[in-house]
């Protein structure tokens, strides 16, 4: 018997007739490229250690991080799958320090691609679960397209997250809701497994690299120290999950609420150092909880107002139920040192 669940192409057809029309064709065309990637990603994953691809390539990113041979293959594989689709512009990457500028996309229909191919590599070697990360932007028909990527947030057309886990999930949104997919592998086709994905009002986790606790700003630490201490009433002490894979840890999130926090580094407290890049982890990140009924904050503001000035640009994230993260900013608000 066929399985009666929509399979990703359909339902991309029907969400993307109620977008913009001008960027509805391209949208479609680029996620399902996307989707046919995480399905080669996947097939990769279940073989790297027996093909020999597990391990360093050799090479230092821009982000300063070591790139593994999968970093690299993902780029590669990303970036093939875009071009041919005459919709894509540029592809800022994780793995390239600038944009790569796609002359068949250039136009006033043109998307900049933002992408991060293997998310949570340093799970790569130990058989962890990682992630692919991707953020749809118009590229206003400028030449070079790159810089379109610039702008806030809210001006994002799509974005979405591919988890490799037990199960392969594919999770994205055309501001018209957040879905989940779940990939048949006998078929190689994502099937609809959660539609409209509704984060719960409040949680019962949190996820952090505790490990940093230290260099937190006193309004984290202070939340982290409430989170985790006990009282019936309002259901605390939260449970700690965190898997070192930002796709795992916000999929966790959407689905059950609480919260997903990377923070700055604020040991020189005049110089934050956040983690995360904005535009291919965070931006699109906060897009997908906005649309499940979730926020994201930088602990202080909206992260979907913020605009990068550079393509790798780095953000603080606090993600999940609505109210979590109230309190969350609450917390940074009542610590500010100002
Ligand atoms: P990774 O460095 O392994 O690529 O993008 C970065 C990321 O993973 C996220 O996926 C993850 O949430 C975070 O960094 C993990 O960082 P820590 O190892 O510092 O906890």
């Amino acid at each position: 018997m066929s399985d009666p669940r929509l399979s990703l192409s359909e339902h991309l057809s029907d969400r993307t007739a109620a977008m913009d029309p001008w960027y509805a064709g391209g949208v479609a065309a680029l996620l399902t490229r996307l989707a046919e990637v995480a399905a080669a990603i996947e097939g990769e994953l279940a073989h790297a250690a027996l093909r020999d691809r597990l391990g360093y390539a050799g090479d230092i990113n821009l982000s300063g991080d070591q790139v593994k041979k999968l970093d690299r293959w993902g780029h590669e594989i990303v970036l093939s799958a875009l071009r041919g689709t005459g919709a894509c512009a540029a592809l800022v990457s994780e793995e390239s320090p600038e944009p790569i500028e796609l002359r068949e996309g250039i136009g006033p229909r043109g998307i900049v691609v933002c992408c991060d191919p293997v998310d949570g590599s340093s799970n790569l070697d130990v058989n962890g679960t990682v992630g692919t990360i991707f953020s749809f932007r118009p590229s206003h028909g400028q030449d070079p397209a790159g810089p379109a990527a610039l702008g806030a947030g809210t001006e994002q057309l799509a974005a979405g997250y591919v988890m490799y886990g037990p199960a392969c999930v594919l999770v994205y949104t055309v501001g018209d809701g957040t879905h989940g997919f779940t990939l048949d592998r006998g078929r190689r086709e994502f099937l609809l497994t959660h539609p409209d994905i509704r984060v719960p009002r409040r949680g019962k986790t949190y996820g952090i690299n505790e490990g940093n606790f230290h260099s937190w700003h006193p309004g984290q630490r202070a939340l982290v120290e409430h989170l985790r201490t006990p009282d019936k009433a309002s259901g605390r002490p939260y449970s700690l999950r965190y898997s070192g894979a930002m796709a795992a840890d916000v999929h966790r999130t959407l689905l059950d609420g609480g919260l997903f926090m990377y923070p700055a580094d604020m040991s020189d407290p005049a110089k934050p150092r956040p983690k995360l890049r904005l535009l291919y982890e965070v931006a699109p990140v906060a897009f997908l909880a906005e649309q499940a009924g979730g926020r994201a904050s930088t602990g202080t503001e909206r992260v979907l107002d913020l605009r990068a000035k550079d393509y790798h640009e780095r953000a603080a994230i606090i993600v999940g139920s609505a109210d979590d993260v109230a309190l969350a900013e609450e917390f940074h608000r009542s610590h500010s040192t100002r």
